[in-house]
This record gives structure tokens, sequence and C-alpha cells, in this order.
């Protein structure tokens, strides 16, 4: 039996906090929350507060945090702006299912409901975005609902939940004791494998001759790059990936075939339309990566393992759909299997991407003349990282690219926003990165427009010291918009020009070392002065302001359709 001690609800939140084994919180105070912070206060050795500019930074921050320690990250924030200023960020962990708990204050109890000074209803607002949430209105429950928020963010499919605590709540004073929490009735996040689909697996892929598997997110989620591997080397399967399922293999793997999707590479593109088999590994057919769902894989049986049974049939009917964690999955059918896949199918795969390698890759990364390209200056960084580093975006052309280019090695070591495609993401997503591996080269692309949406968390990075290296393209666009506009809107570049601040002025007035690179000559010099500083480093490059990311399968077309260049 476990000793009771007696404290506030605030005092049992934090207590409750350390006892999942939380030792950094992301966040920003307020007034409803002052007694959470004010008991922080004592805590400040077992738990490292990062203090971010604005909640929506904490939100990322905390999403990064979790995917690069493979732990939950905890985010607080106040009651009213503070909560809702949290929205992207929980959003945006939902569709990337990353586990994140969220903790909000609220107005005390016996005003809700009153309209009262920052009141918010944070339950009805995040309901659609999280996995689970709850509001308490006494202090007893809060180490229950702790404990299953944990699980519930942490078990099957992960992803976000909130706690809305009233400020009474937090002050109350109970007898505080701990459970943690195994299961939860009716509620089932490990499905049991059926042992016959495996062997029906094994039937499928035996009667294939040009099968492809698509590796997804999921696989790392689930731990299960070793098992995905061991498959791999074994049936020597195509295997391509989708843009959160990069890191799932080494891209020189002779297997590796590229990245699916709208600017994923040539050949499994293309050829997702010629396979015959199509193993889909926990991926969930996005929009992005089908394409024309209608024109999608017309030729290929299709096995689909996912631990969310919402997601097996929903955009793509599967021949064989298996509810199950691929990690169990690939335990079964490594030693079982015998299969292995003939070596002309994975021909046809090289000889498309040469296609793309002499068409798009030679130009972009040794450009004879003309701009800088984003390419080649990741390509710079990769071989100046040896492909080490945790690889930050935001979003737009500037992710394509560096999803595209920086040729990635070990698990958990891109971070984006892949669902929600959420600008603003990257600077806040760095520094939760940082704060999660201390150790390790944190490196962002980022373009000027999303920059400028989350720029202020410059102060979070020098205020912790974070040795971030950030890499602006400027382009003097919003980039991936312009492309489009460019592609389909007659070059009419409405509202997506934009004049951006001196970048490297704005860096040294928050005591941030930094350069701007406008000619190639300067790259090289640049690139390594950034890697051999110290302390975080922002270094600005001008590009080709017109460059499109290609190749593209264009809105509304199949995957087949995808085009090497504009003219094509
Ligand atoms: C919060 C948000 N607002 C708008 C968009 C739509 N959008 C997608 S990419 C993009 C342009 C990004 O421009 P920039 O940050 O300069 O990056 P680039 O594409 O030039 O690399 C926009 C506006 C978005 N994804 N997220």
């Amino acid at each position: 039996m476990e000793e009771k001690t007696r404290v506030s609800g605030a005092e049992a939140l934090l207590l409750s906090l350390i006892r999942e084994k939380v030792d950094t919180i992301f966040g920003y105070p307020g007034g409803a929350i002052m007694p959470m912070y004010d008991k922080m206060y004592d805590k400040h050795d077992l738990l490292n507060h990062i203090l971010v500019r604005h909640e929506q930074g904490a939100a990322h921050a905390a999403q990064a945090y979790a995917q690069v320690t493979g732990k939950p990250g905890v985010c607080f924030a106040t009651s009213g702006p503070g909560a809702t200023n949290l929205m992207t960020g929980i959003t945006n962990a939902n569709l990337d299912s990353i586990p994140v708990v969220f903790i909000t204050a609220q107005v005390p109890s016996g005003l809700l409901g009153t309209d009262a000074f920052q009141e918010t209803d944070m339950i009805s607002l995040s309901m659609p975005v999280t996995k689970w949430n709850y509001q308490i209105t006494s202090a007893e429950k809060i180490p229950e609902a702790v404990a299953k928020a944990f699980y519930f963010a942490k078990s099957g499919r992960p992803g976000p939940v909130l706690l809305d605590i009233t400020k009474d709540a937090q002050i109350q004073e109970f007898d505080f004791h701990y459970k943690r929490i195994k299961s939860i009735r009716s509620y089932n996040p490990k499905p049991t494998l059926d042992k016959n689909q495996v062997q029906q697996a094994l039937d499928m892929m035996s009667q294939s001759k040009k099968p492809l598997l698509l590796a997804g997110h999921g696989i790392l989620i689930a731990n299960a790059r070793d098992e995905l591997m061991e498959f791999v080397d074994k049936t020597k399967i195509p295997t391509a990936v989708t843009l959160l399922g990069k890191s799932v293999i080494d891209e020189e793997h002779p297997c590796f075939v590229g990245m699916l999707g709208m600017h994923g590479n040539y050949a499994p593109n293309k050829l997702t339309n010629e396979a015959d088999l199509i193993i889909a590994a926990g991926m969930r057919f996005d929009d992005r990566v089908t394409g024309d769902i209608s024109r999608y894989a017309p030729n290929a049986k299709i096995i689909h393992v996912d631990i969310d049974k919402a997601e097996l049939n929903k955009n793509v009917k599967a021949d064989l759909a298996i509810h199950a964690d691929i990690k169990d999955f690939l335990q079964q059918i490594v030693p079982a299997q015998y299969y292995t896949c003939n070596s002309e199918w994975r021909q046809e795969f090289k000889r498309l991407n040469e296609m793309e390698k002499e068409k798009v890759i030679a130009p972009e990364l040794y450009p004879e003349n003309g701009h800088l390209r984003a390419g080649e200056v990741i390509s710079k960084v990769s071989q100046l990282t040896k492909r080490e580093a945790i690889v930050v975006t935001d979003v737009g052309q500037n992710q394509m690219m560096a999803a595209r280019y920086y040729g990635f090695k070990n698990p958990n070591t891109l971070i984006t926003s892949g669902g929600l495609g959420t600008m603003g993401f990257g600077l806040p997503a760095a520094v939760g990165a940082q704060v999660g591996k201390p150790d390790k080269t944190v490196v962002l692309f980022t373009g000027d427009g999303g920059f400028q949406m989350t720029a202020q968390e410059l102060g979070t990075v020098v205020q912790y010291q974070l040795p971030v290296k950030i890499i602006i393209f400027n382009n003097n666009f919003l980039g991936m918009v312009r492309q489009w506009q460019n592609l389909f809107n007659d070059k009419r570049y409405a509202q997506t020009t934009m004049p951006t601040p001196d970048f490297p002025m704005m860096a040294k007035s928050f005591g941030i070392e930094s350069k701007w690179v406008r000619e190639r000559d300067q790259l090289d010099n640049t690139i390594e002065e950034m890697f051999s500083h110290e302390g975080p480093y922002l270094l600005e490059v001008s590009i080709e302001k017109e460059a499109n990311v290609f190749p593209m399968i264009y809105p509304g077309k199949a995957v087949d359709e995808i085009v090497l260049h504009e003219d094509q």
C-alpha cells in the first residue's frame, strides 16, 4: 500500500508527471495556471521547464521532443488565449500520430460557463483533434487523469491528449497517491495478430512478380525498423517510403527506391501502377501519396497492415487488411518467408531513377551557373554532417527539398509536419529536437515565409543556448504557393511575393551568430564555419527565386502521370 501525502492539485500534477518519468516541460505561464508554475518553482531540479515565446512553439517543440526521444512530450499553457494558441500544434500532433500530453489551465469551476476572463471551452475545441481529453474540476481526480492521459497518448496509435484543469482544482488539497495505468476497459490498443493472415500474406507474396513495399511512419512509431530491414534484406522487395516514413531505411540500401507522393521520386510513383502486389506497412494512403485514387495501383493486390483499424479500407480497399502492430507482423513473417524478389523488377526502378538523376537531380546538385539552389546546399550539409544530423524542416519547397536531398540514414532523423503541413513548425520543432537530443547536431531547413511565422523562438534558442543550425532558404516568395501559381494560374503571383527582414541582423539582435550567403563561391566555407561554431547559428541563403520542385504529380493526376519537369 502506497503512502499518501497531502498536497495541492498543482503539486499533485507535477508529482504525477514525475511518476510518469517526465523531466521536461515546454510551456508558458499565465493567470489560471499560476498555482502549477508556483509549485514548479520548487521542483526545478526534477522538472526542466523550457519557456517558449508563443504557446504554438511549445506545442511543436513538445511534439519534436517526443519524436526524437520516444517519450511523450508535455506542454503547459494557461486558459483562454494560451490554450487556443496550442490548437495548431495539437492538430499537427494528431495528424502525425505523436504522443503529447497537453495541460491547459481553466477558470475556477464556479465560473465555468459564465464567459469569465480568459475562459475558453478547450474540451469542445480540442475534441476532434485529440485522442482523449478531460476537464478536471477537483484535485483528487488529477492522478488518475494523468495516468490515463499518458496511457492513451502512448498506446496503440499514439496521439495528443489534453487535460484542462480548473484553477480551484489546482489549489485544493487532498491525499495524493499515484498508480500508473496499464489497461482501460473497452480500449484495446494492441490488436492480436491473426496468424492465418500472415500465411495469406506469404501466399500472396509467393505469387507476385512485381511487389512493392510502402514503408510508413508506423514502422518508426512501432520501433520496428530492425524487423523491417530483416524483411527487406531477406525478400529484396523494392522499398519506397512516405514523407514521414523517411528514415525507416538507410537511403543507400540497395532496395531503397525512393519517396512516394506528389514530390517523391519518379520510379516508385510510376511503378506503383505496374506493381502486382503492394505491401503497405504502417502508412495510411494519404491523398498526397495516392494521387487520383480511382487510378491508383490498378494492377496490384494490396496487403495493408495498420494498428489503427479505422485506417484499413479507409482510402484504398485492401485485398488483405491486417489489423496488427507492424512489429508483431514483421516478427511473424520474417522467419516464415522464403520469397525473394526478382532482380529484373528492381532494375526497372533503377532505370527510372537514373532518368530522374540525369534530368532533375544532377542539375539541382551541380548547377554550372545561375543562382544557388536549395538542393546543392542540402547536399553539402548532408556531406558535412555525414547524414547523421537530425533534420527539421518547415513547410513548402524547403521541406520537399530537404526530404529529397538529405539522404536519411538513422531512424527518427526527419522531423517535419506531414499531415497538417504547418508553416511555422520548423523553428520551434528544432528547439524541441535539440532539447531532446542535446548531443546531436540539429539542422533546420526553413523558408523565408515559414520562418517569419514563429521567428520569435530565436529567443528560446538563445535562452537555453541550443546549438541549432538554422538555414533559411530565401527566395523572397512563398515558394510552394508561387510554384502552383506558376504551373496552374498562369504565373499570376497573387500575394506570394514577400520582402524579408535582414535575417542575419535579426539573429544578431538575439545574440545568434549569423551570415548571409548570396554566391556559390561563399557556400562551402560558410557552411563549414556554421558547423564548426559551437552555439546556435543562422545562415540565410539567397536561392533561385523561381525554382520549382520536381518531379511532381499534378493535383488530380494519377501517380504514374508524375512529371520530371514542367514541359513533359
Ligand atoms: C500556417 C500555414 N499557412 C499557409 C500555408 C500554405 N502554404 C504552404 S507552402 C507555403 C509557402 C511557404 O513559403 P516559404 O516559407 O517561403 O517556403 P518555400 O516554399 O519558399 O520553401 C504556403 C503559404 C501553410 N502550409 N501553413
